[in-house]
């Protein structure tokens, strides 16, 4: 054994040992417990980062200890290839996105390679393959039949300008990125997918996900939003009623306005002769799309000069046009009751509408609705015949009275709408339709699959060069020979992260999934970033169940456990400029100056010497330049310790605070780690471990052992708490090293112990653990061998820890016999040698004994 601890060189023979024997490939064993870790897939950008770093060596650590407990574990990895950077990258340097794409993939396979992470790269999945979403497009042929996969209108972002679609990543302040023009929303024919079908389920499904974190759940059910109400018909003279939808009925009396959707018919038909209502529909038209937008929005509206009539007072209520009403939602059309509504409230005291109090609380307390909305339950007042009346009371008595008019109806309404999946973008996997000449939209025949996406097309970042590409649009109609125009959207990058899990498990089938995604799925854990709490996870668990009812997977949700591992974090340093402009440097290029406590008192750009401000500490992120490489970690430190590092020092779902002194302490713990072990080894051979020969003090440290493999075990199975586990094995070597008993029986007791230690750290630094495994004596490769079990008869205690104090200070903890008496502790305590440096010979004047506790020598 080497005499320093040399990553570079235990690490290179650690990955060359799992590749030659292809230790992570994985294939379906039905003698053993299948265990299938997902880590969520990066975008090839090129780099990995911290955040990378983090999640996937969760990842690893999870896979290797459920290998070490003898399941058979897929670990797969793979690339979320299509989408912008690789476009604007296109555009930059003039490379086609699919050549930057796959560079980008290369260098970030070898990065992850580097970290040991133990994935079967003989699954590896690249979605921008046309071998991988052809698949996509052949269940989208069948969803399109099935009436699953439709196209109508939907809102998008109009460049003007450009004359193209954006992203919403692309809109910077209400302007086009490239163009700078103003974006207008704009109606276009979409593609969907109809997850609204799903909603009940999806909903109902988050109750069955016990080890799913709580707070993803409930941003699940927000997002899906079910909410009851009741539909109710407002009459309009000379129009159509107005219907709309409440899920406050009991408020019904406090309706002092309607509002409609800019888009809303009734609204549209008063626009074509009214050039105000025109002017302004069209003003609320220009804003963004995003929903986040429409939140924060400034309530405007305008009354389109007709009136409804109250159901059931028959008063006269004025119309209005809002921008707040969304027309995809409900009726698109809104009962506005000021007294009791937040939103209602602001709108009706900028537009001078009259404000009711129509419900009174419950506890009697007073109500001012010149300051404020009351919106929580109550009492109605007001309500002539339905006074008294409870929120229940009265949402069941309205709903029966409009359920027998026949102008009205309870409803369930969802916030979720359907998936807008395609995009008129180039860099996707294109959607599989075509159109006759009737622009009829037809699915691409089987036999026609995949439709590729051609490289050799310019991308210049205005509309798609798709749009004019005959070679891709022009087709011929199997059926007909009739000439067909291909469609020239492509799909959201949503689409392929919703499915590669399931890809995994069948590499190579000619099928969509073949028999073996049954053995594999669902997934057992998974692990990936909270930001993906809501779409990601959602579109994913929607995409299963039309795995399921297309008879391609026979479960229902795709991850039985999630975890989501916290952030990053890290110091900011910056610059302000005289107009409030802030820039900010790089941790590792800033040099810090301490006070004699460690305090940082100062710091300095190191090329320039000049000050930089400490700013808070936040999430590593390019826009504050906190970042660091983990490239540079891994050529000072190597692997282990990096890993070792994100790991180690708080529970995986929390914030990691990022300190390079951290980082050095795990690398001092390693390279203590692998002298331990060395002199072991160098005091040669132990003898057989003879339990009935053990000495109080062996058997201590035998009892240290294996109460941290219990601990460990426990901390891991239940917790996911890697940092505790670590923290007990870092006791369990302090203990080895405080123990100075060569004989060959205490040698043994070491050796179980490092052993030990080696076994349970194996999943975090798998590395160094392999060559510390093979120097403990180990036969097989540490990467094939079981966890430890405890035993139980070894923490069993036939022995006690008391204190022994020198003149009342503490200087030595001893091992005695649990039923010792006062003679034999007094002689167990100054045989101790940490006892007799503090006596230095001198005479002892009394000696205080509390049984099973504690020796006090007085000298
Ligand atoms: C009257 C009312 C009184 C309302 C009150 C609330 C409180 P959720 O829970 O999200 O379903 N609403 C209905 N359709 C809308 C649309 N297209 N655009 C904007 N707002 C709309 O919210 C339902 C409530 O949101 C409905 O109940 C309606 O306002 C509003 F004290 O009706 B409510």
């Amino acid at each position: 054994m080497e005499q320093l601890y040399q990553p570079e060189i235990v690490e290179r023979e650690a990955q060359q040992y799992w590749d030659e024997h292809r230790c992570f490939e994985v294939t379906e064993d039905t003698s053993k417990e299948k265990f299938y870790c997902l880590s969520m897939l990066p975008y090839p950008s090129g780099r990995l980062h911290m955040g990378h770093v983090r999640n996937y060596t969760i990842g690893d650590v999870i896979s290797r200890f459920q290998r070490m407990q003898g399941k058979n574990v897929l670990q797969p990895m793979g690339w979320d290839a299509f989408g912008l950077p690789a476009e604007n990258a296109a555009i930059k340097h003039k490379v086609h996105p699919a050549k930057w794409t796959y560079a980008n993939i290369e260098e970030m396979r070898s990065q992850l390679k580097r970290m040991g992470y133990a994935y079967d790269w003989s699954r590896e999945v690249t979605t921008c393959k046309p071998e991988y979403y052809r698949w996509e497009q052949w269940l989208f042929t069948r969803l399109m039949r099935k009436g699953l996969a439709y196209r109508a209108n939907g809102i998008v972002n109009w460049d003007p300008v450009d004359q193209t679609v954006l992203a919403n990543e692309q809109v910077i302040d209400g302007k086009g990125w490239r163009s700078g023009a103003p974006i207008e929303r704009r109606e276009m024919p979409q593609w969907f997918l109809k997850i609204t079908e799903y909603a009940d389920e999806l909903l109902d499904w988050l109750d069955k996900l016990d080890d799913w974190p709580e707070s993803v759940k409930t941003m699940q059910r927000n997002w899906i939003g079910r909410s009851e109400g009741i539909d109710i018909e407002f009459p309009v003279a000379g129009h159509d009623a107005l219907r709309v939808f409440t899920t406050r009925p009991d408020t019904l009396f406090g309706v002092t306005c309607m509002a409609v959707a800019p888009e809303h018919p009734l609204a549209a038909g008063v626009a074509r002769n009214n050039p105000g209502i025109a002017a302004f529909i069209d003003e609320c038209r220009k804003v963004q799309a995003s929903e986040a937008a429409l939140e924060t929005l400034e309530k405007k509206g305008m009354p389109i000069g007709v009136n409804a009539q109250h159901p059931l007072t028959g008063e006269d209520i004025p119309i209005w046009v809002a921008n707040f009403v969304v027309m995809s939602y409900g009726t698109g059309a809104v009962m506005a009751v000021p007294g009791h509504d937040e939103r209602d409230w602001e709108f009706a005291t900028k537009y001078g509408l009259p404000i009711v109090q129509v419900i009174e609380p419950l506890d009697d307390a007073t109500v001012d609705l010149s300051q404020d909305a009351f919106v929580a339950y109550g009492r109605l007042i007001n309500s002539g015949e339905y006074d008294g009346m409870s929120y229940e009371e009265a949402f069941d008595a309205l709903t029966a009275y409009f359920e027998a008019q026949g102008t009205g109806q309870r409803r369930v309404n969802y916030r979720l709408r359907d998936w807008l999946v395609s995009r008129q973008r180039f860099w996707g996997c294109p959607v599989p339709a075509m159109y006759d000449n009737d622009g009829e939209p037809e699915p691409v025949p089987d036999d026609q699959l995949p439709v590729v996406l051609p490289e050799n097309v310019e991308v210049t970042g205005g509309a798609s060069p798709l749009i004019d590409a005959p070679e891709f649009q022009n087709a011929t109609d199997p059926d007909t020979g009739a000439p067909v125009r291909r469609e020239s959207d492509t799909f959201d990058t949503f689409m392929e992260s919703s499915w590669y899990y399931a890809r995994y498990t069948s590499p190579g089938a000619d099928a969509m999934l073949d028999e073996r995604a049954r053995y594999w799925l669902p997934v057992d854990q998974y692990v990936g970033g909270i930001e993906h709490a809501i779409l990601h996870l959602i579109y994913a668990r929607f995409y299963y169940k039309l795995l399921r009812d297309e008879g391609l997977v026979d479960s229902d949700e795709p991850f039985t456990r999630l975890l989501c591992q916290g952030m990053v974090i890290g110091e900011t340093y910056y610059r302000e400029d005289d107009k409030g402009h802030k820039t900010y440097y790089n941790p590792a290029d800033v040099e810090l100056e301490r006070d004699a406590g460690g305090r940082i008192v100062g710091a300095r750009l190191i090329s320039d010497g000049q000050p930089v401000t400490p700013g808070p500490i936040e999430k590593m992120s390019k826009s504050k330049n906190n970042g660091i490489d983990p490239e540079a970690l891994l050529s000072r430190y190597g692997a282990d310790t990096v890993r070792l590092f994100v790991v180690s020092d708080v529970p995986p779902d929390q914030a990691l605070e990022w300190s390079e002194e951290g980082v050095e302490g795990m690398f001092r713990f390693l390279k203590r780690l692998w002298r331990l072990v060395r002199e072991c080894v160098e005091r040669g051979e132990p003898a057989e471990l003879d339990l009935s020969a053990l000495t109080p003090q062996q058997k201590a440290l035998r009892r240290t052992t294996h109460k941290t493999i219990a601990k460990v075990t426990d901390d891991i199975t239940r917790r996911y708490a890697y940092n505790t586990a670590i923290a007990a094995v870092r006791e369990l070597l302090n203990a080895v090293a405080k123990f100075n008993d060569d004989s060959a029986l205490g040698r043994a007791v070491v050796r179980e112990a490092l052993r030990s230690s080696v076994l349970m750290l194996t999943p975090v630094v798998p590395h160094v653990c392999h060559s510390l495994w093979y120097a403990l004596g180990g036969d097989n490769a540490v990467v094939d061998e079981s966890w430890p079990v405890f035993d139980a008869d070894a923490i069993e205690s036939d022995s006690v820890e008391i204190v022994v104090q020198v003149n009342g200070k503490l200087r030595s903890r001893i091992q005695v016999a649990a039923d010792a008496d006062r003679d034999a502790m007094e002689e167990a305590a100054l045989g101790d040698e940490n006892v007799q440096r503090f006596i230095e010979g001198a005479a002892i004047r009394k000696v205080i004994v509390v049984p099973g506790k504690l020796v006090n020598l007085v000298v």
